[in-house]
């Protein structure tokens, strides 16, 4: 066993035995090291940066003693241990005494989900991710799916046939375990599931949580959590939700079903006095929950899903805000809770105050059967009154988009003229007169300038050429940026969850000159997009651009999907007056140049 230090001089070595056990801090470290040393290797650092932080993973894991208890010896100095030199033993302190560890947040707000998610492909090291990455653009389960169905992976560097082998047998593995749900179905789902266990649940409390209520773009099964004073009955009526579903397991105060459709649904019941302690478990996400308890911790406290104790003394549980507030925290919004350095902010009172749906005052990308919508323009005027919208912009595609039957500009005008003349009936909702128009291979656009110039509204988007070189598509939006007849660029980065990666850019050129041209970059909430997400938005909110949030409806139930949009810019940090949508029309175009 390490022994401690006497250090200089008199002073004994403190006695660690009655010191109870956070051998946890150890291992738990020594992922957090192993994780920051995989996010450097894929960023290409240094290799001799990425071997300390697996050697001293591996330090830490042979450690026989709690770090926590060592580092309450003043005389001892972390630097002792084999591997740790001055840097990661300030890391050390940094996770021990804050709970944060900022250079991990930082990695993973820049490596997209996607490239991660290769990781957890057995065979698969940050080495090969990025070799897949570089050579076959791959950046996600589906890519990697395709390229080695298509057997693209034998050719590359360092994969042989039989690496390829290997990876489809264990890629089924692992989509198995990771067939996850897009924002609608998760939220169709937690309606139903919801209203069908209303009854039971009556008064009590009951609530939603997992990744589903951080609003995470994908979401792999969810977590619901009551406090009910008949856990059986709650149970009961859960199970026969579906009658196809098998019970995966079943005590008191849990249970776990697969759904017929495959979906699995968690269940916890807990008492009333631990309601919010367990809604704060539950929500995750786990690298949150992990700096919360070592918060309490560092107060002596011990946090888990019954509560906030002092000893065997709750000091908290009953709401999530009680226990946030005994950590010395305001209340975090769950779509903050991704280990990203949220604690800190609300920890100095510097959380942001996030756009809330209710701030939206109008839809800006909408479209009708005129192209590939399905319902009529005035169905979609109706529907969108039924949202209390101030402002609706009819955004049907320019003609180059021939799959959805785009609009040429006499057709445009002809909508145009269509919108003069019914607007007189709908005098509570200004009806725009908008275009997504499309930017052409080399820049150009979709329609004369002399029509763009009668529009309202001009939303532009990529949707051809998305394979050109990362210069090309920077060169593409910023000559559309700068025609000045572009409000916003819709789907910024073209990608589809699961199908398309987003296309690369040069984001410091493409944001500065939107921010030059006051030209708004969009949030699309259609749940296959959710583009920007929150990646892009951290990058697009180095500079000063402004948002539009949009549903991107193509019938009247679509315009629903503003929610995701703005669930987006939440986790994205942002707030109303970052958000173009959130204002009065006569203050919407944020154009600096034309008007
Ligand atoms: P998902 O379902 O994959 O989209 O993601 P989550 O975040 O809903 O994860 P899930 O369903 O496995 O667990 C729900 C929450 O429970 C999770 O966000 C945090 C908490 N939790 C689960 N396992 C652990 C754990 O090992 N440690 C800690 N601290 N929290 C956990
Ligand atoms: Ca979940
Ligand atoms: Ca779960």
């Amino acid at each position: 066993m390490r022994q401690s230090r006497t250090g200089a001089g008199d002073k004994p070595a403190p006695d660690h035995t009655n010191l109870p056990p956070h051998d946890r801090d150890n291992k738990e470290i020594a992922e957090l090291f192993d994780e920051a040393a995989d996010l450097l290797a894929l960023h290409n650092e240094n290799p001799f940066r990425i071997r300390a932080y697996r050697n001293a993973a591996r330090s830490l894991r042979d450690l026989d003693q709690p770090l926590s208890s060592l580092t309450s010896d003043p005389t001892y100095k972390l630097t002792d241990i084999p591997g740790i030199g001055k840097d990661l033993a300030g890391k050390i302190t940094e996770i021990l005494s804050t709970g944060e560890f900022k250079l991990l947040y930082k990695l993973r707000r820049q490596i997209p989900t996607g490239t991660r998610d290769l990781l957890l492909v057995p065979g698969i090291g940050p080495k090969k991710a990025r070799q897949l990455e570089r050579v076959l653009g791959i950046h996600s389960l589906e890519g990697l799916r395709a390229a080695t169905e298509a057997h693209q992976l034998a050719g590359v560097k360092g994969f042989g046939a039989k690496t390829e082998a290997n990876i489809l047998t264990s890629l089924t593995q692992a989509e198995a375990a990771s067939g996850r749900m897009l924002l609608d179905e998760a939220s169709d789902l937690a309606n139903r599931l919801t209203s069908y266990l209303a009854p039971t649940t009556g008064n009590n409390k009951f609530e939603v949580a997992g990744s589903y209520r951080r609003s995470r773009e994908t979401v792999g099964d969810l977590d619901l959590v009551a406090d009910c004073d008949d856990a059986a009955a709650l149970m009961d009526r859960l199970q026969n939700f579906d009658t196809a579903a098998t019970v995966l397991g079943r005590g008191a105060t849990k249970m776990s079903l697969r759904l017929a459709s495959g979906r699995q649904v968690d269940l916890r019941v807990v008492p009333r006095e631990s309601f919010g302690a367990a809604l704060l478990y539950f929500t995750g996400s786990k690298s949150h929950n992990i700096e919360l308890r070592k918060m309490a911790q560092n107060l002596g406290l011990k946090l888990n899903e019954y509560g906030l104790f002092e000893g065997d003394i709750a000091r908290a549980g009953r709401t999530e805000e009680d226990v946030y507030r005994t950590l010395g925290l305001t209340w975090i919004p769950p779509e903050l809770r991704e280990g990203h350095g949220e604690i800190e902010l609300a920890a100095t009172g510097r959380l942001p105050q996030l756009v809330e749906t209710q701030d939206i005052r109008g839809d800006l990308h909408v479209h009708t059967d005129a192209t590939d919508g399905r319902h009529s323009m005035l169905e979609m005027i109706e529907a969108a009154q039924r949202h209390h919208y101030e402002y609706l912009a009819i955004t049907d595609h320019s003609q180059r988009v021939t799959v959805a039957k785009g609009l040429d500009e006499f057709q445009l005008q002809e909508q145009w003229s269509n919108i003069n003349k019914i607007q007189g009936s709908f005098p509570d909702i200004r009806i725009l007169k908008g275009v997504e128009l499309d930017i052409l291979e080399d820049g150009a656009l979709d329609m004369p300038k002399e029509t763009l110039k009668e529009a309202d509204w001009v939303i532009a988007a990529i949707h051809y050429g998305l394979k050109q070189s990362p210069q090309v598509i920077t060169k593409r939006l910023i000559k559309a940026i700068q025609s000045g007849l572009v409000h916003a660029i819709a789907h910024p980065t073209g990608r589809l969850i699961g199908k398309r990666p987003a296309y690369d850019f040069e984001w410091t050129e493409v944001c500065k000159a939107a921010v030059d041209y006051g030209c708004a970059l969009e949030i699309n909430g259609q749940p296959s997009r959710l583009d920007l997400n929150e990646q892009a938005l951290s990058r697009a909110m180095n500079y000063p651009v402004h948002f539009v949030v949009s549903s991107d409806a193509h019938s009247m139930n679509e315009l629903n999907f503003m929610k995701f949009a703005v669930y987006q810019a939440r986790r994205g940090g942002l707030a109303a007056p970052n958000i173009l949508n959130t204002r009065d029309l006569r203050l919407l175009k944020s154009k600096a140049t034309t008007s």
